[in-house]
């Protein structure tokens, strides 16, 4: 990480939306994922991106390549799944959504099935560990890998939801927003909507996806991961900018992700400033910790900084995200009532 966030950003409660679990291992993961596979030749360079560096997009998508070589057992996502549980609560996130794609390994055994369950065992044993977050967790689809797959991954994700008791809420559709196409995808998702799975979709993280966007947002989705070109000045449109207002569909924002991977040209220009002064639902999340060297009071203290939010705007920010969560009403509730008993006397 780069900077240590404030203290007021350290201490504030925030809710976590959207970050990918093998995007968000820290430096200290990797090098135990490291010590463990020496022969694969990584150095902690390969896998995050560090002060003042910037990517392509596709690039970043190169960097995910090398970490799932080093995570590619049941015993490495536990171990990825429990640290980054734990660095997010020791970073004041008292509700997370952790999103991950489902990956399957012949050498070491690994299945889609057993991937989802090590993630399952290590909430449950942050949970008994009595860390103060509430994890939940979100099944992946990569975009990349068409129609059948999208299917396979909704029925297992279907399955996890009524067996794990709430600990499985919903999918995320993610990878590379250059590769595939929405339309393959449809069913899949509509199939995910009708059974009760909420849905956060990537939609146009890059420009070029309005097409895509459009027949995405027909769903609706629960939320909008990224959105960078739905509104007309970064080249979307305004019937794009009305379907997301008129369904309140919240966006999923991450800062540094976007500046880094260079879809934004810098801090100041991140459409965070266009649906925010809206006042449309706008949620400040990480998306990749590890890779971007960040975490969430830092993403919180740069939107303050570049956007000239004062202290008690941000303590709003992070908590209109609780209306946001996949997690049922009684959640909210829980998450408000703590809130309200970490509101400080004066901002
Ligand atoms: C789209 C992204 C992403 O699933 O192996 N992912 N998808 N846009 C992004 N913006 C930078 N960042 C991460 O975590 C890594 C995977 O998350 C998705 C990609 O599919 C990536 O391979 P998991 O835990």
């Amino acid at each position: 990480m780069e900077n240590e966030a404030d203290a007021f950003y350290r201490e504030l409660p925030k809710v976590e939306l959207h970050a990918h679990l093998n995007g968000s291992v820290s430096v200290n993961t990797i090098e135990k994922l490291i010590s463990r596979k020496p022969h694969l030749n990584i150095e902690h360079g390969m896998t995050a991106i560090g002060k003042g560096q910037r990517r392509t997009l596709d690039e970043c998508f190169q960097v995910f390549k090398v970490i799932h070589q080093l995570v590619d057992s049941e015993e490495d996502i536990l171990m990825v799944a429990t640290d980054v549980i734990r660095e997010f609560a020791a970073d004041g996130v008292k509700y997370l959504e952790l999103r991950s794609t489902p990956r399957e390994e012949k050498r070491t055994g690994l299945t889609k099935k057993g991937y989802i369950e090590s993630v399952i065992k290590a909430i449950k044993n942050c949970k008994s560990e009595g860390l103060d977050i509430d994890v939940r967790f979100l099944v992946a689809i990569d975009r990349r890998n068409g129609t059948e797959v999208a299917m396979e991954t909704v029925k297992l994700a279907e399955e996890f939801m009524q067996s794990t008791d709430g600990l499985v809420l919903g999918l995320d559709l993610s990878g590379d927003p250059t590769v595939g196409h929405g339309k393959d995808l449809l069913p899949a998702l509509l199939r995910a909507k009708n059974c009760g799975l909420k849905l956060s979709l990537h939609l146009s993280e890059v420009p070029s996806q309005q097409e895509e966007s459009n027949l995405l947002l027909s769903l609706p989705p629960d939320r909008i991961g990224h959105g960078t070109f739905l509104h007309p000045e970064m080249g979307g449109s305004q019937s794009l900018v009305d379907q997301v207002v008129t369904n309140n569909i919240p966006l999923e924002l991450c800062l540094t992700s976007n500046v880094k991977g260079q879809t934004v040209p810098c801090y100041s220009k991140h459409h965070f400033q266009y649906w925010y002064q809206m006042g449309h639902p706008s949620i400040i999340c990480t998306d990749d910790k590890g890779v971007f060297s960040t975490n969430l009071s830092q993403e919180y203290q740069l939107t303050a900084t570049t956007f000239g939010l004062s202290h008690e705007a941000i303590w709003k920010l992070s908590q209109q995200a609780i209306d946001w969560i996949f997690a049922p009403d009684a959640v909210k509730q829980q998450l408000k009532q703590k809130w309200e008993a970490m509101k400080p006397q004066v901002f």
